[in-house]
C-alpha cells in the first residue's frame, strides 16, 4: 500500500488542495514522456522511482534531517556552491521549478510579464505546494538576471534569504568579488547551521560533490557514441534529480546506469539508430518537470546528445581541484570552479561561444537548438552572439522562445521537425 504522506505535507504548511492539483498533473506527463520510451536502459527504474517519490520519500529524509537539527537550505542557481552547505552538516537542494503553478498568486507580487521561471518559483512559495520549499530553513538568491535578484527581496518577506553578488565579468577585479561572496557565504552557513567549517569537512564535501560531477561526466561521455546509449530525455531527468537527490545514493546510481550504458555502447545498442540526427540543446535551464521541448525533438526522431545548460553541462562539469592545502586556498578553488560558468548574465560571455563550437565537435551533433525561456532577456539577446559563432563555423540552428504552457506545442513540433528535415 503506497504511504500517506499527506500528515507530513501537512505539518510543514502544504496548501493540500493545491498539492493534490499538482500531483495530479505530473503522472500522466511522465507516462507520457518518460515511460513510452523504447530501448530504455534498466538503469533508468531507479530515477523513475524518484520520480514517483518526488514529494514523498526525499521530503521524509529532509525531515528527518531537520527532526536532528539538521538545515536545508535552497538554491536556484548553478553558483551557489553545494560543498560548503555540506561542509557544515547541511543539506543543498534546487528549487528551480519548470511548471506553472500559483502563477495568480505570483502575479499580485509580480509584474505578468516576468520570465515562468521566476513567476514560477514565486507562485509555489505563495501557493504553498512544493514540500522542499517548505522545507528550506533559508534560500540563496543571486545577482545574476535583473528579475531575480529583484525577487528574491520579495522572497525574503516569507523565507530567510541570503544574496550572493554574482558579477556580471570575468575580471581579476571580479573574481576576487566573488572569492569574497563565497567567504562571506561560508561564514553565513556557519553561523546559520551552527556547526565550523573545517579542513577536513571541506576536503570531504568538495570530494563528494566531485564524485557526483564526475558520474554525470561520465555519463555525457558516453553520450558521444553513435547511437546514443541513452536518451536526451533520460539525461535531463538525472541531471534535474541531481540538484536536490542524495548525493552520495546519487552518484553511485549513476555509476550504475555508466556501467550499463558501456556495455550498450560496446554492444553497439542505442536508443535511436545510428542515423537519428544528433541535437545539442543551449539555453535557460529546463527544471523539473519541464521536459517539453526535449519531448518534441526526441519524438521527431532525433536524438540529443547534450545540454548546455544549467540542468546539463554547466552544473557538472569542471571539478574543484582537491588537492588545496587549507580552508583558505579551497575557498578559492571553490569560487573559481563556480565563476567558470557561463550563464549568459556575463558580459561579454565568450566562454560559451567557444564551448558550443567545441560541443558540436566533439558530440558530432549535426545541429544546435536554442531554448530560451520568454522574458529572459541575457539568452533571448545572447542568441544573436550564438547565431553568429555557428554561422561563421558552419554549425546549423534553430532559435526558439518558449514558456512552461502547452500552448505552443504544435508550433514548435512544426518548427523542429522542419531544422531535422534540413539538417538530414
Ligand atoms: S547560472 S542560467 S541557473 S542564472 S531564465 S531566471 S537568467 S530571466 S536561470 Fe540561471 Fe544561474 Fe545563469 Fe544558470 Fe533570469 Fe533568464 Fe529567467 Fe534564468
Amino acid at each position: 500500500m503506497a504511504t500517506d504522506y499527506r500528515p507530513m505535507w501537512k505539518s510543514i504548511g502544504i496548501d493540500l488542495k493545491a498539492h493534490d492539483q499538482l500531483l495530479q498533473a505530473l503522472p500522466p506527463t511522465y507516462k507520457d514522456v518518460y515511460m513510452d520510451q523504447e530501448n530504455r536502459p534498466d538503469g533508468m527504474e531507479y530515477f523513475d522511482f524518484v520520480i514517483n517519490e518526488i514529494h514523498g520519500l526525499r521530503i521524509q529524509e529532509l525531515q528527518g534531517h531537520k527532526a536532528k537539527g539538521g538545515k536545508v537550505i535552497g538554491a536556484f542557481c548553478v553558483f551557489v556552491p553545494e560543498e560548503i552547505v555540506r561542509a557544515a552538516g547541511g543539506i543543498c537542494i534546487g528549487l528551480c521549478s519548470g511548471i506553472k503553478i500559483g502563477a495568480a498568486q505570483a502575479e499580485k507580487v509580480l509584474p505578468r510579464n516576468i520570465c515562468p521561471l521566476i513567476k514560477s518559483f514565486m507562485g509555489f512559495k505563495l501557493a504553498k505546494v512544493c514540500p522542499y520549499f517548505e522545507s528550506c530553513d533559508m534560500v540563496v538568491g543571486e545577482t545574476t538576471c535583473d528579475g531575480k535578484k529583484k525577487a528574491f527581496e520579495i522572497l525574503h518577506d516569507y523565507v530567510p534569504v541570503h544574496m550572493m553578488e554574482t558579477p556580471q565579468m570575468k575580471r581579476e577585479k571580479d573574481k576576487s568579488l566573488w572569492r569574497s561572496e563565497v567567504q562571506d557565504f561560508l561564514i553565513r552557513v556557519e553561523e546559520f547551521t551552527g556547526n565550523k567549517i573545517t579542513f577536513e569537512s571541506l576536503q570531504r564535501s568538495v570530494k563528494e560533490v566531485n564524485e557526483k560531477r564526475k558520474a554525470l561526466l561520465r555519463m555525457a561521455d558516453l553520450r558521444k557514441n553513435n547511437p546514443a546509449p541513452i536518451s536526451g530525455k533520460d539525461s535531463l531527468l538525472i541531471e534535474q534529480i541531481a540538484m536536490y537527490d542524495d548525493v552520495e545514493r546519487f552518484t553511485a546510481k549513476v555509476g550504475e546506469l555508466c556501467n550499463e550504458l558501456e556495455n550498450r555502447v560496446k554492444e553497439g545498442k542505442g536508443v535511436q539508430g545510428s542515423d537519428a540526427p544528433r541535437i545539442i540543446v543551449t539555453g535557460t535551464p529546463m527544471a523539473i518537470p519541464n521536459w517539453k521541448v526535449a519531448h518534441i525533438i526526441e519524438s521527431s526522431g532525433a536524438v540529443i546528445v547534450a545540454e548546455e545548460l544549467c540542468t546539463g553541462l554547466r552544473y557538472f562539469e569542471n571539478i574543484v581541484p582537491e588537492n588545496g592545502e587549507n580552508v583558505n586556498q579551497m575557498v578559492s578553488d571553490i569560487a573559481g570552479r563556480y565563476l567558470s560558468i557561463n550563464c549568459a548574465c556575463f558580459t561579454p560571455n565568450e566562454g560559451r561561444m567557444e564551448k558550443l563550437v567545441q560541443l558540436a565537435k566533439e558530440y558530432k551533433a549535426d545541429g544546435i537548438i536554442h531554448c530560451s525561456l520568454a522574458f529572459c532577456d541575457p539568452y533571448l539577446v545572447e542568441a544573436n552572439r550564438v547565431e553568429k559563432v555557428l554561422k561563421e563555423n558552419g554549425i546549423p540552428l534553430l532559435k526558439i522562445e518558449t514558456d512552461y504552457g502547452q500552448e505552443d506545442s504544435g508550433q514548435l513540433i512544426t518548427r523542429i521537425e522542419a531544422f531535422l528535415e534540413m539538417i538530414k
